[in-house]
């Protein structure tokens, strides 16, 4: 099954952070078929002055979503990653955005992200590896929802 993923990461070296995540994905059998560039991204909605490295994912793997949200924590915690309740600094976040054409809405997993389209820090990222493909339920491509995004939060392309 295809997925899209989003990583971030806005403590110690964030570029490296990114490079052992996607390592450690590849490892467990979740096979990485296309990269974005690295983004670098003001942060939003979390109270820290570092920017976020940030990049998109396209995943190919057996895993269903479930599954593949316990490896991706898995791979978070490994890497140093502290959960607490509010949102804060971190080594590294990997979320699930796209999931081919389906939808998961469980209480600890809901497909497609449903913070993604108000996110330029996701969907810069993403429509640079996949502009054409289309949110399930709203029905629009990454590049129009771009396109349409009210986010004025800054990205840059590394
Ligand atoms: N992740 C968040 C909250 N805010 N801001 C940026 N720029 N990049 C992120 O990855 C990010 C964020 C929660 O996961
Ligand atoms: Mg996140
Ligand atoms: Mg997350």
């Amino acid at each position: 099954m295809r997925y899209f993923l989003s990583l971030g990461s806005n403590l110690g070296d964030r570029k490296k952070n990114l490079e052992k995540a996607a390592g450690l994905l590849s490892k467990v059998e979740i096979h990485i078929i296309t990269s974005s560039s690295l983004y670098k991204t003001e942060p939003v909605g979390i109270i820290t002055r570092r920017w976020f490295y940030n990049q998109a994912l396209e995943v190919e793997t057996v895993y269903d979503p479930e599954e593949l949200l316990f490896r991706v924590k898995r791979i978070e915690e490994r890497m140093g990653r502290v959960r607490t309740d509010c949102p804060r600094s971190r080594l590294i976040d990997i979320d699930i955005i796209l999931a081919e054409n389906k939808t998961v809405s469980t209480k600890t997993l809901q497909i497609p992200h449903p913070r993604m389209v108000k996110r330029n820090f996701v969907l810069y990222p993403l429509s640079e590896i996949a502009p054409e493909v289309k949110h399930p339920v709203l029905n629009e491509t990454i590049k129009d929802l771009l396109e349409r995004s009210t986010d004025q939060a800054t990205v840059v392309r590394l």
